[in-house]
């Protein structure tokens, strides 16, 4: 019984190594010479290599090390080019983008923000690539285009809060700065400068698909590892017949819930809950600061949340009398 308990593979298939399919002419080679690594084959398939290393993979990798290289030496700069320092403080380090005085142009100086967009813009380039990359590999192995448009939902998030939002608020400043601490202390003032981000209703449904996408994976990933003690995880050849692992584990669900996916449909479900986690995210973040300024007040205004009693006093804000803070 507790052979099948089984959190790791316990059998790795190996057959011969192979390349994968013959390329077109003309396409770069796949380098690597292919090896059998056990510890890998614990995790995944055992077979290491060949990759495919086309000219978008190499350039977008070239890229992402500039972008990271910028990121890193400005870091390091900030610690006076402290080395144990650098080490000590990383997670705390941060490359910002512009103040707020410098609008959205296009170059501002280095000193302030200038190498926040440079290195934002080598590290786009190289996601935008690697994008195009994934959509060429699946092509080329006529593969459906589900695994790009995936990775487009996640990069529409990314454009947003680095690109996309600046740009219509007019300034730099509104995006998200590079470093491990900052980005969350951008992240929490963000909500509370646009009135708790809890109130947007997109976040709502961002964490939705956030939760129902670790539950569907906890879900699927539990019932195949169940069943495959009956070869559950030869997915195909165990979808017509009867008394099969996927029979059992369809009614282990119709049976404790009334209702089962199918081996097709478990991973539709799981597409769209991650797919519409960074969608609706993104929506929720164009509309901060462009439509609704603050989302607590959005919320009192549409029921949805209580007004405060009015407990104190209102006084009149001693900025708008010209008192200097
Ligand atoms: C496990 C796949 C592997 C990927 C990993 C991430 C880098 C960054 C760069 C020091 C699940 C590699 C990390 C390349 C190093 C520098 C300059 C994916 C897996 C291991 N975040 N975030 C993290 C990014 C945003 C938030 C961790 C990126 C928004 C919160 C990591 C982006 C907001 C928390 C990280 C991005 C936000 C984190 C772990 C881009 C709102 C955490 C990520 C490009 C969405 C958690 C210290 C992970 C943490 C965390 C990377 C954007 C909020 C450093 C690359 C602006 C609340 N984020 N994040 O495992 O521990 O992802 O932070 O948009 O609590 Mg973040
Ligand atoms: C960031 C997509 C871009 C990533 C890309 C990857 C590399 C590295 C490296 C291979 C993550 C590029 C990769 C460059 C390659 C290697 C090694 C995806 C990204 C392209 N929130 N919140 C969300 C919760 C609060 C806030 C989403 C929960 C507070 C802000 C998610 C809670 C405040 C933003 C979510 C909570 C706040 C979010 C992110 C609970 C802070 C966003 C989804 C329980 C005090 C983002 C609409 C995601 C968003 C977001 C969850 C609380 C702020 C569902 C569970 C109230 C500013 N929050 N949040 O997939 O879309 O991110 O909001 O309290 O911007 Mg939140």
């Amino acid at each position: 019984m507790a052979e099948y308990q089984n959190l790791f593979t316990r059998v790795q298939v190996r057959g011969p190594v192979h390349p994968g399919n013959e390329l077109p002419r003309g396409s770069f080679d796949r380098r690597g010479t292919p090896t059998f690594q056990y510890w890998a084959g614990k995790l995944g398939d055992a077979q290491i290599g060949p990759v495919y290393l086309g000219w978008l993979g190499v350039v977008s990798i070239v890229f992402g090390i500039v972008a990271i290289e910028i990121i890193g030496l400005n870091m390091w700069a900030s610690v006076n080019w402290a080395i144990v320092q650098f080490v000590r403080q990383l997670p705390w380090l941060a490359l910002e983008p512009p103040s707020a005085a410098q609008g959205f142009t296009l170059i501002p100086p280095l000193s302030d923000g200038g190498w926040w967009v440079i290195a934002g813009f080598f590290l786009t380039v190289s996601i935008l690539l690697w994008w195009i990359r994934t959509y060429r590999r699946a092509r080329e192995l006529g593969l459906g285009m589900h695994i790009p448009w995936a990775f487009a939902s996640a990069i529409w998030l990314y454009l947003v809060l680095g690109f996309i939002r600046p740009l219509l608020m007019g300034s730099w400043s509104e995006a998200v700065p590079f470093g491990i601490f900052p980005h969350l202390d951008w992240t929490a003032a963000f909500s509370i400068r646009y009135g708790n981000l809890f109130y947007n209703p997109f976040h709502m449904l961002s964490i939705a698909f956030l939760y129902g996408s670790t539950l569907l994976f906890a879900m699927h990933g539990a019932t195949i590892l169940a069943v495959s003690r009956y070869g559950g995880e030869r997915e195909i050849e165990q979808t017509l017949d009867r008394g099969t692992a996927s029979e059992r584990a369809a009614l282990f669900w119709r049976w404790t819930m009334g209702f089962n996916a199918t081996m097709e449909s478990i991973h539709r479900w799981a597409w769209w809950c991650a797919v519409l986690c960074t969608l609706t995210g993104g929506i929720g973040i164009l509309l901060t600061g462009t439509v609704v300024d603050n989302w607590y007040l959005w919320a009192v205004k549409h029921g949805v949340a209580p007004a405060y009693p009015d407990a104190y006093q209102v006084l009149p804000d001693p900025a708008a009398a010209g008192v200097k803070p």
